[in-house]
């Protein structure tokens, strides 16, 4: 279901919460994000929208270890030319929403597939990052890890402690999710009752479980999807946004406030 205006969206989102309280006892909110969320933000996503990064390049060209070591100044400008994105824009109302979530201890942690550092950027603390972080690098001999205050340089970087090609520290294709972070992102999905997803389309696996996983979890759980537009995870969801999350997170934040106020007037 979607709601085109601000009004509209407001009381769809302001009802679903209501009902929603009406049984659960607890309010815990768990986030799960992609790309979508840091496109206000002036960083492009990786699918779809004709700015997306992939659309100059295709995942497989990339983002995967043997083009790293066939192709390494072509792999790493195209990580540079991402980190000078990063390093230049900022995090959007919508990264901001979320921190504010968790200092009023309603957002018990975020499970992001974003490699850059806006979550943290904007103050959230419980941040696991599925596919790694684009602002460190480690050494393919030694291990040594860097993280980047500014975009490297020189073109493949290399180690500082052994001169090695340096990697960026994140998931490559093909490669396995880190398992601290699967566990720590189970954790979540065990403690929270409202998913919010946001800006993924949903494509990438085993990420993109997550969502099901949360729905199957328990019959209580609830799972709003926010995005431009319908995705493969739109009919697992209770309730799909449209919108530019950075006007419609506000929106759900004053709808969120207006619920609780409204529950708990002193
Ligand atoms: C694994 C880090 C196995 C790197 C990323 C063939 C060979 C090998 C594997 C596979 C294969 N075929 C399929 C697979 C599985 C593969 C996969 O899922 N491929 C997909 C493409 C089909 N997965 C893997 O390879 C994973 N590993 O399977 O290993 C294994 C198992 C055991 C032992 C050994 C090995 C690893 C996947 C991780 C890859 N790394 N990133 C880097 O960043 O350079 S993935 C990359 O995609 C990013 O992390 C990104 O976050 C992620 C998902 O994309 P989204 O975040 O959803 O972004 P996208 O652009 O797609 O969508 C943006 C959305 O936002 C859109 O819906 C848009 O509408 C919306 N939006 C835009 N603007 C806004 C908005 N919404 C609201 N407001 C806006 N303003
Ligand atoms: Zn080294």
């Amino acid at each position: 279901m979607s709601v085109p205006d601000e009004k509209g969206l407001y009381f769809s989102i302001y009802s679903f919460l209501s009902h929603f309280l009406e049984k659960a006892k607890k309010l815990k909110i768990v986030a799960f994000c992609g790309a979508g969320i840091s496109a206000p933000s002036g960083v492009p996503t990786f699918r779809g929208r004709p700015d997306s990064l992939w659309a100059r390049y295709r995942p497989e060209d990339l983002a995967n270890i043997n083009a790293l070591l066939s192709k390494p100044d072509l792999v790493w400008s195209w990580y540079k030319w991402r980190l000078e994105l990063i390093f230049e824009k900022h995090p959007n109302s919508a990264h901001y929403i979320l921190s504010d979530l968790e200092r009023e201890k309603i957002l018990i942690g975020i499970i992001t597939q974003n490699v850059d550092p806006y979550h943290e950027w904007a103050g959230n603390r419980t941040v696991i990052h599925l596919h790694g972080s684009i602002v460190q690098a480690r050494c393919l001999e030694c291990e040594s890890l860097v993280h980047w205050k500014e975009p490297p340089k020189e073109i493949p970087p290399r180690c500082f402690n052994c001169g090695g090609l340096l990697r960026p520290n994140v998931v490559f294709f093909g490669e396995m999710l880190p398992p601290r972070a699967l566990e720590e992102a189970n954790f979540l999905l065990q403690e929270a009752n409202l998913m919010l997803v946001i800006g993924t389309s949903g494509v990438v696996y085993p990420a993109a479980g997550y969502v099901p996983a949360f729905r199957k979890l328990s019959s209580q759980n609830r799972i709003m999807e926010f995005n431009l537009e319908s995705t493969p995870l739109t009919p697992t969801c209770d309730l799909s946004v449209l919108g530019d999350v950075s006007k419609t997170l506000p929106i759900f934040k004053q709808a969120l406030d207006g619920v609780l106020s409204d529950k708990n007037p002193n």
